[in-house]
């Protein structure tokens, strides 16, 4: 049984690990499915995803450890026989609280993740280079500016072609499908953005970092969605450039050695 004052010290307890886990570097903060972010707008949603959770984790222990208290504290068997508990009705002030409350809850994750929707999936017009990326059954085509076009077949190896951007560069990225919906998502990147045909959708990235990262495709889009696996590789300006110079001589890019896997 639990001993009095011993329950609210176990939930601080918790609530403490909580945020020494979400500040954990490399495990991904609270949740292991959550990549450490490279992008402004990854750390938006990852930020969003954390302000959301906390808070509903100590409403959640709070709601728990009450029921918890009432159930053990007035349990029938230290009740005399025959006690029946104050019979409560039409509380017009805890009625009405009771519903303001969870509004009031609600509205505020409402409101919070329309502002971060709002700052990653807008059209940016500051960009500094625009990549148009194309869903088709079953991979990706990235064309830049420039001229260059990356297929990205699908495979179930996992290793597809790297999409490819420039440290330290605002990325513009217009979506486009060919055929049915598909779903462009890296984790550590941005949200989920749908590849719709006939309609362009928008997002941006901006790495100031080299490395690679996994993402998928996130909108079921047919027997091959499976193998619509997304890598993207940033590369500081130098090397960029000479990606750049292979890609439009023809050659085959062989990617730079040394970058692992994000
Ligand atoms: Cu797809």
């Amino acid at each position: 049984m639990i001993g009095r004052g011993r329950l609210p010290l176990s939930v601080l307890g918790l609530v403490a690990a909580a945020f020494l886990l979400s500040s954990c570097e490399g495990l991904g903060g609270i949740s292991p499915i959550f990549p450490t972010p490279v992008s402004p707008n990854g750390q938006g949603i990852y930020n969003t995803y954390i302000g959301i959770s906390i808070p509903a984790i100590i409403i959640f222990i709070g709601v728990e450890a009450a029921l918890l208290w009432v159930v053990l504290r007035y349990r029938r068997s230290k009740q005399p026989v025959g006690y029946v508990p104050p019979q409560i009705h039409d509380h017009r002030t805890l009625e009405i609280s009771w519903t303001i409350a969870p509004l009031i809850v609600v509205l505020a994750i409402a409101g919070y993740s329309f502002v971060e929707l709002q700052k990653d999936f807008l059209p940016i017009t500051n960009q500094q280079m625009t990549v148009v990326v194309s869903g088709h059954q079953f991979g990706w085509d990235y064309r830049y500016e420039n001229g260059i076009v990356i297929h990205q077949e699908g495979t179930l190896a996992g290793d597809v072609t790297p999409f490819v951007v420039p440290t330290h560069t605002l990325v513009k990225l217009q979506f486009q499908g060919t055929d049915v919906i598909h779903s462009w998502w890296v984790p550590a990147i941005s949200g989920k953005t749908d590849a719709v045909p006939g309609y362009d959708n928008y997002s941006w990235l901006k790495i100031d970092e080299p490395g690679k990262w996994r993402g998928e495709c996130a909108e079921l889009c047919g027997a091959g969605h499976g193998t619509m696996q997304i890598i993207v590789q940033a590369m500081d300006q130098h090397d960029y450039d000479i990606w750049v110079r292979v890609q439009q001589s023809g050659q085959h890019a062989a990617a730079p050695s040394g970058t692992s896997l994000g």
